[in-house]
């Protein structure tokens, strides 16, 4: 059955850090989807374009424009096209893209990446509707994935772009690897955030204020204090043996020059950093590290993580099949971080993820840190059968909408639990 596409429409909106962006509507004959793309604090420089005006409105900030001058053109491009039929929106969608004056080398400069990734993933939820069925099983059916219930990653304390730079590493998350169900795994990770909340009044930090993706933002004198309070915590619950900590260490951040790399006041050559990072690893459970080097360093030097922990590439892939393949061949990583709006369309998104499966490397769907009060994204970590998600805090809307997601999937479907083995 063909579910061709009647209508489309953009919309600016604002996203949980206030920021407008775009929102797009498509319908069927049958059924309506609509979807609003998220935005990152910390983008990688090789992720698609998140096109905005410049000028005045909301500070340079706005949508509106783009949208002004994309729309004639993208309903030209999509109105008529089959909805059900991922590979041709996608199709339809670049033929556009290809038709405006682009940017260098940045994927879907021309319709920019925040059009593209809505208008894919309503299509999608359109077809969802217009056939009754739940969008992760209809994700499941396109991708012949077997879907699963992904295990939850989830930040307890933020610093980098997401905290001010209140410490050097951007996210300090609590991995539940031991938790049997996704309703064990929330509340595992929900007493890591208190018994941590606790730990800082201790120390007497504040604890009231909450960063991008509602974790503890405080000062820490290096991103090292930090990591032993949350382990300090997951100590104080007796819970080492279930509970372990994800890093964010977000490394183009904090980057200086080529190599070499600015924290806790000291310049570390890559070497350095990784060597720090195991000792993170040896003494706080560490199990799982992400963008452990600069998105354009040598990667070489983080192999040896590799085999003593998850080592996820976010900055480094930007959920980029291309990109995926390199740090394949080299085999500088074994997990990659999936965001649709770094790939900029839903296909692409898939096709990152689906190559990534085939090589056996964790997969983690995630959210961005300025985000919106949609859920899709749950369906497509269920549907996909990702494995693993990483939403943010277990607070804050944006953040909560997701969780709720999950557990309603949990708990009004038969999907097994994924579960968590390190990839190896
Ligand atoms: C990340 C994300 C989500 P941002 O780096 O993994 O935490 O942050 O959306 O700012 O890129
Ligand atoms: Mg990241």
């Amino acid at each position: 059955m063909v579910h061709r596409i009647t209508q489309v429409d953009l919309l600016q909106v604002l996203d949980s850090r206030g920021d407008p962006t775009v929102k797009a509507f498509v319908s069927l004959a049958d059924g309506r989807g609509a979807a609003t793309a998220p935005a990152g604090a910390s983008a990688g420089s090789h992720e698609a374009a998140f096109l905005r005006d410049g000028g005045t409105a909301f500070a340079g900030r706005s949508v509106e424009g783009i949208i002004n001058t994309r729309l004639a053109p993208l309903r030209q491009a999509v109105i008529g096209v089959d909805a059900g039929d991922p590979v041709a929106v996608e199709h339809a969608l670049s033929d556009l893209d290809a038709t405006f004056p682009a940017s260098g080398t940045t994927p879907w400069s021309g319709l920019g990446g925040n059009i593209a990734m809505a208008v894919s993933v309503a299509s999608w939820l359109a077809v969802a509707q217009a056939t009754r069925t739940e969008p992760w099983q209809l994700m499941a059916h396109w991708c012949g994935a077997q879907p699963t219930l992904p295990m939850p990653m989830v930040n307890i304390i933020s610093g980098g772009a997401h905290a001010a730079r209140a410490i050097d590493i951007q996210d300090i998350l609590a991995l539940p690897f031991g938790a049997k169900s996704v309703e064990e795994a929330i509340h595992d990770a929900w007493c890591t955030r208190a018994a941590t909340r606790e730990v800082l009044d201790r120390l007497g930090h504040p604890t009231a204020l909450v960063a991008d993706e509602g974790g503890l933002a405080a000062a820490f004198e290096s991103s090292t204090s930090a990591i032993a309070a949350v382990h300090q915590a997951i100590v104080e619950l007796s819970a080492t043996a279930k509970i372990g900590i994800a890093l964010d260490v977000a490394a183009t951040e904090f980057q200086v020059s080529a190599g070499r790399y600015r924290i806790a006041g000291n310049e570390l050559s890559g070497q350095e950093l990784v060597a720090q990072i195991q000792q993170w690893i040896g003494d706080f459970g560490v199990i799982s590290i992400e963008d452990p080097i600069g998105e354009d360093d040598d990667w070489a030097c983080a192999r040896s993580l590799v085999s003593s922990a998850q080592v996820i590439g976010d900055d480094r892939f930007v959920t980029n099949a291309a990109r995926l393949r390199l740090g394949i061949e080299a085999g500088e990583a074994n997990a990659i971080l999936i965001k649709p709006n770094q790939a900029g369309s839903l296909l692409r998104t898939t096709q990152a993820l689906a190559l990534a499966k085939q090589q056996s490397w964790g997969t983690v769907v995630s959210a961005r840190s300025g985000e919106t009060e949609e859920s899709w994204l749950v369906d497509l970590a269920v549907g996909t059968g990702a494995g693993q998600i990483k939403v943010g805090s277990t607070m804050r809307s944006e953040r909560t909408a997701k969780w709720n997601r999950l557990l309603e999937l949990s708990s009004q479907t038969n999907l097994p639990f994924a579960g968590w083995s390190r990839p190896t």
